[in-house]
């Protein structure tokens, strides 16, 4: 395993570099070129220039997160060949760099979702959180606008013509052109040297009425028997899937593992509150309802040795900035999850 910290690049992150590569046992870097329109071809040079500021701070670029899908290949539009293409040319553009492993995700419309980006803590702290029933009260008849975190991603008319473009794709219309997409790009993941890692919807249940497909176990073996080639692969994100406590994270993991189909794992933990009800809670293990030691186990056990991330922290010493993405929180759980992997690294395999 090698640990990683997500950075939305010069212009977008607060957080200098340098105090990443502070933290002990940092290794890499996750990160994305943010000022790309979906759907376009993300160009060699600007992921050239991203790789040289990264190795300049001592470290390399492990992990592009994400590539976004345009809708037109989620819905099966007429056009989602053309977009097709362009994503398999920026496959193509990672593998020439040398970034190994690409995450993206397959949610409609909404990545990942909350109802509050700073629900505040008796110790002082603030940290996201999610209950279903304050989702469904929220109007998205003025477009993107009432969704915390997604300000004016779409204006009204944009948002009410996609969901009326969803209405007739069911799960299984979602699986097929999942297929459709990976049958196309998996091939040049391969020759490109580059792993796919699907993200979890997050969280993994169907918001506002859209389909939501990979969610679970189950899920995540279709998934992985859509295309058969190691190039096709999950992000084992314990908080997308952990708000769900009808998955049992650990089994999940062996299963996926064993295969050598987990490329990347997003470690964070989450409190479940409720029926579809969590808050993001500190990492460890007793804090929240992810029991991270039996997931690092499990990790450890298939014998993971891709880019972890601490994935969301909370805001804590007074720091402001992107919700879920400050540094202090997220350096104690990289170095708690550095913790657990010594001991685990450390404990004799009983015979
Ligand atoms: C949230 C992240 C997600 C993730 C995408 C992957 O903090 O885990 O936004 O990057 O879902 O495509």
């Amino acid at each position: 395993m090698r640990m990683t910290f997500r950075w939305y690049g010069p212009d977008l992150d607060p957080i200098p570099l340098q105090y990443i590569g502070q933290i002990p046992g940092m290794d890499g870097i996750v990160s994305a070129l943010h000022e790309v329109p979906v759907g376009e071809v993300w160009r060699e040079d600007a992921l050239a220039r991203r790789r040289e500021l990264i190795e300049q701070a001592g470290l390399r670029f492990s992990v592009v997160e994400s590539i976004f899908v345009h809708e037109d290949i989620k819905l099966g539009r007429g056009e989602r060949d053309r977009y097709i293409e362009a994503y398999q040319q920026s496959i193509r553009h990672l593998g020439e760099v040398g970034v190994p492993v690409l995450c993206y995700n397959f949610m409609p419309i909404f990545d990942w979702t909350r109802t509050t980006l700073d629900t505040r803590f008796p110790d002082g702290s603030t940290a996201l959180t999610y209950d279903h029933e304050q989702l469904a009260r929220i109007d998205l008849s003025r477009g993107t606008g009432d969704l915390p975190g997604w300000g004016s991603a779409f204006d009204a008319r944009e948002l009410a013509a996609l969901l009326e473009a969803y209405r007739s794709v069911t799960e299984e219309r979602l699986w097929e052109n999942l297929a459709y997409f990976l049958e196309r790009i998996v091939p040049v993941a391969e020759e490109s040297g580059v792993k796919l890692a699907i993200h979890p919807d997050d969280p993994p249940w169907s918001i506002f009425g859209l389909p939501r497909i990979i969610t679970s176990g189950p899920a995540l073996r279709r998934l992985v028997d859509l295309v058969d080639s190691r190039a096709n692969g999950v992000t084992f994100c314990t908080g997308s899937l952990g708000a769900s406590l009808d998955n049992d994270l650990p089994a999940m993991v062996r299963e996926i593992g064993s295969l050598g189909r987990i490329h990347f794992a997003h470690c964070r933990n989450v409190k479940v509150t409720g029926d579809r009800q969590f808050y993001e809670s500190k990492h460890p293990s007793e804090f929240g309802s992810v029991d991270m030691l039996e997931v690092l186990r499990a990790l450890h056990e298939v014998g993971f040795d891709g880019p972890m991330r601490p994935d969301h922290g909370r805001m804590i010493w007074g720091e402001t900035g992107k919700p879920g993405y400050g540094l202090y929180d997220r350096a104690l759980g990289a170095t708690y999850l550095l913790g657990l992997w010594e001991a685990l690294s450390r404990t004799p395999v009983p015979a």
